[in-house]
C-alpha cells in the first residue's frame, strides 16, 4: 500500500516516484552523506542500527521547537492546539503507514524496545503459571528479555522455535511449539542478525488457527518493505521511528483495538486517566491509557515526516533498491577468498552478515573504519542466533534506500584491505 498511496503529497524535496530508484537522487537530500569520517567520505552501512536522517525530519524537528511547542491535550491555549493537532495528525500518518484500522490503535512509546515490554507487561499479567510464549531462535534481545522477565514474575514458560543452518523459521518446528498452553507468539518480521524475512502471514495464520494472538517485532521490516498490518493479519506490530528514516526516542506499537481495550495499562501518570481519586483511578479510552506522560512531542512529529518522505519514493522501490544491493554485494564479497556470509535464507532483506576468515569481525570492522566505512561487529544484540550457528560475532552491512553499489564497491575495496592487512 504505502508505495501507491495517494492520500498525500510527499515533501517538495523528495524525488518523484520512478521506474527505477536512482539513490543518487536522495543522496543530497541527507546532509550527513557529505560528512568525511578519517578522511575519506563516509559510507554508512550500519543501518540496522540506525538509518540517518532527511533534512525534511531534521527541518521538521527544528520547526516544531520554533513555532508550535507546548504540552498537548491540556491546555486550551493556541501553542496547546497547535502540539495537539501536530502530534494527534501523526498518529493518524502513522496509522496510514501501517494500513491500521483506526488511529486509536497505535500507540506512541520510545521505539521497539518499549512497545514489546508494554505487550508483555499488560497482555502478559492476564497469563497463569504454566501458560507459554512462543518466540524463536532467532529474535533480538528485546524480543527475548521482556519475556523471560515475564516468566519470572508470572511462571509463564518462553519457549522458541528452531531455525535451520540458513537461518530460516522451520515451521515444522514452529507448529509443534504451538500448544493448548500457547498464550502469544512473538516474532521477527525481518532478522537484524541475518536478514532473513519471516512468513508473518503463514505464521499468524497457524497461530489464530489456535486462536493465538501475534506480536510482530518490525524494527528491520518498517522502511524496508511495505508493512500493511491488515494484510499480515498480526495483533501487535512493534518498530522504532529511529530505523525509519526517524528521530531517536519515538516509536509505535500497533495493537488490534479488540486486545489493547482489553488490555490494563502498562504505565501510570498523567495523560492516561479518565477519573483519580486518591483510591482508584479509571482509564482514558484508547490509545491514551497506554500513554502515560508527557510523550515525545516533536520525535511524533519528525517521524510523521519521515513517513512522508519515504511514501513518496515508495516501500516497493525501496525494497528493490535494497534487494539490488544485497544481490550485489553478496556477488562481490563472494569473489574475496575467505569471505563467507552468515544467514543464506531465501528471503532476505538488506541485511549481511558475514565472516572474513578467522579475522575478528571487531578487527574487520576497525580496518572498515580506518577507510570511512560503517559497519557493525558483534553479535547483534541476538546471541541466541549466534549461538545457534556456531558464531560468537560476525560482521554486518546492512542497506538503506541510499546507499550505493559504488559503495558496495567501497566495502568490498576495504575488505581485501582487511585480508591483506591480516594475511
Ligand atoms: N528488534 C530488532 C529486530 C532489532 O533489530 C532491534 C534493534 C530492536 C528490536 C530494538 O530496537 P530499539 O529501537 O528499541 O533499540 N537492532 C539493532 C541492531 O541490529 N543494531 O543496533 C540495534
Amino acid at each position: 500500500m504505502p508505495a501507491t498511496s495517494p492520500q498525500r503529497a510527499g515533501p517538495s524535496t523528495a524525488p518523484a516516484p520512478g521506474p527505477r530508484f536512482d539513490p543518487e537522487r536522495v543522496r543530497p537530500d541527507f546532509p550527513i552523506l557529505r560528512t568525511r569520517v578519517r578522511g575519506k567520505p563516509l559510507v554508512y552501512l550500519d543501518n540496522a542500527a540506525t538509518t540517518q536522517k532527511p533534512r525534511t525530519v531534521i527541518d521538521a524537528l527544528a520547526n516544531y521547537y520554533a513555532s508550535d511547542n507546548a504540552n498537548i491535550h491540556r491546555g486550551v491555549h493556541e501553542l496547546s492546539e497547535r502540539a495537539t493537532a501536530a502530534y494527534e495528525g501523526a498518529r493518524a500518518r502513522v496509522a496510514r503507514f501501517l494500513n491500521a484500522g483506526s488511529p486509536h490503535e497505535i500507540v506512541f512509546t520510545r521505539g521497539t524496545t518499549d512497545g514489546i515490554n508494554l505487550v508483555a507487561q499488560s497482555y502478559g499479567r492476564g497469563l497463569a503459571p504454566g501458560d507459554e510464549v512462543l518466540i524463536t531462535e532467532m529474535e533480538h534481545h528485546s524480543n527475548i528479555v521482556p519475556w523471560q522477565i515475564l516468566a519470572e514474575q508470572r511462571g509463564v514458560v518462553v519457549r522458541a522455535a528452531p531455525i535451520t543452518d540458513a537461518g530460516e523459521l522451520d515451521l515444522d518446528g514452529f507448529r509443534r511449539l504451538l500448544t493448548e498452553r500457547t498464550r502469544i507468539v512473538a516474532v521477527a518480521h525481518v532478522s537484524n542478525a541475518l536478514g532473513t524475512v519471516n512468513p508473518i502471514a503463514r505464521i499468524v495464520e497457524l497461530a489464530h488457527e489456535r486462536g493465538i494472538p501475534v506480536l510482530v517485532d518490525g524494527a528491520q521490516a518498517a522502511a524496508h518493505l511495505p508493512v500493511d498490518v491488515r494484510a499480515l493479519g498480526c495483533d501487535f506490530f512493534a518498530c522504532s521511528g529511529h530505523k525509519l528514516l526517524g528521530p531517536t526516542g519515538i516509536g509505535v506499537l500497533y495493537g488490534r483495538e479488540t486486545w489493547l481495550d482489553r488490555m490494563p495499562p502498562y504505565q501510570g501518570g498523567g495523560g492516561m486517566i479518565s477519573t483519580v481519586t486518591l483510591d482508584r483511578s479509571t482509564w482514558a479510552p484508547l490509545p491514551a491509557k497506554f500513554e502515560a506522560g508527557t510523550p515525545h512531542i516533536a520525535g511524533a512529529v519528525g517521524l510523521a515526516a519521515a513517513l512522508d518522505y519515504l511514501e513518496a519514493i515508495g516501500l516497493e522501490a525501496v525494497a528493490a533498491h535494497e534487494a539490488d544491493l544485497l544481490a550485489y554485494a553478496s556477488t562481490r564479497l563472494g569473489e574475496l577468498p575467505g569471505v563467507r556470509p552468515v544467514g543464506t535464507a531465501r528471503e532476505r532483506s538488506g541485511i549481511l552478515s558475514f565472516a572474513v576468515g578467522e579475522v575478528h569481525p571487531h578487527d574487520v570492522a576497525a580496518v572498515l573504519d580506518d577507510e570511512g566505512i560503517a559497519i557493525r561487529a558483534g553479535h547483534h544484540c541476538a546471541q541466541p542466533v549466534m549461538r545457534r550457528l556456531g558464531m560468537a560475532a560476525t560482521a554486518r552491512a546492512s542497506f538503506a534506500l541510499y546507499n550505493t553499489r559504488e559503495e558496495v564497491d567501497r566495502l568490498v575495496k576495504g575488505l581485501a584491505r582487511v585480508l591483506e592487512v591480516f594475511a
